[in-house]
């Protein structure tokens, strides 16, 4: 008796899916406001910051994103400077966040959530931000998710798949049975890494690794979805 309850239990949750979200740059467009932030920061010290070098931050903790600008200036500074560096991105960052509301999100993400929740699946956030809740908040989908992790619950960034993995748990759900949305390499890797299903939404050539890649939501179809939860 012991070992059917075990067993169906084992069943159910083998089964379920688990629909993980990445924040900046899949359901919301605040990765042009992290560039915007982390470029007057980098024009300040001297530093030549590009778009191109911004696709290496997408996803990166904000420690490390700064460590990544200090290199690329090939610039050494004390633990003081970069504390400094980095609560006035940070609030740089947070003033471009001041007014946002649900116009911020994404094109075609609204009826991909809608849909998942219609057809009774959970959705987990799985952001390296540190800023993620109010984002969620502001843009008012918060009661959209079932679970949230986001930089404050973890202490690896991607390509460490801790986040996703912590997500996949909150949701009762086995890597395999995840589903990962992401716009960075980063995140790409980490769930490839985690044995998730990696859905890149962005560039085809610079998201390669990813098992699916669509340019925006707006490219996903019910189909692909319906494929997804079967
Ligand atoms: P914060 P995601 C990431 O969010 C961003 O892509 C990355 O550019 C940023 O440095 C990181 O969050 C930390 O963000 O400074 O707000 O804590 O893409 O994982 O949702
Ligand atoms: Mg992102």
């Amino acid at each position: 008796m012991i070992k059917t309850v075990f067993q169906a239990k084992k069943f159910i949750m083998n089964n379920k899916k688990a629909f993980i979200f990445d924040l900046d740059g899949v359901i919301v467009d605040t990765a042009k406001y992290h560039f915007l932030a982390w470029q007057k920061l980098a024009q300040q010290l001297g530093i030549e910051f590009t778009p191109e070098h911004n696709e290496q931050l997408k996803g990166v903790s904000r420690v490390r994103s700064l460590d990544i600008i200090l290199e690329l200036g090939g610039i050494q500074a004390s633990q003081e400077d970069k504390n400094k560096w980095l609560i006035q991105k940070n609030d740089d960052y947070l003033s471009y966040l001041v007014d946002i509301d649900e116009s911020e999100i994404l094109p075609g993400v609204l009826p991909v959530l809608h849909y998942l929740k219609h057809k009774n699946q959970q959705i987990a956030l799985g952001s390296a931000s540190k800023n993620a809740k109010p984002i969620l908040e502001k843009t008012g989908i918060l009661p959209l998710f079932d679970a949230i992790v986001d930089g404050n619950d973890v202490s690896n960034a991607k390509p460490d798949p801790e986040v996703f993995i912590q997500a996949a748990k909150k949701l009762n759900a086995t890597n395999e049975n995840s589903i990962v949305f992401e716009d960075s390499v980063a995140g790409i890797q980490a769930a490839n890494i985690a044995k998730m299903t990696s859905v890149g939404i962005g560039d085809s050539t610079i998201l390669n690794e990813a098992k699916f890649i669509f340019k925006d939501f707006t490219f996903i179809d019910v189909s692909f979805i319906e494929s997804l939860i079967n």
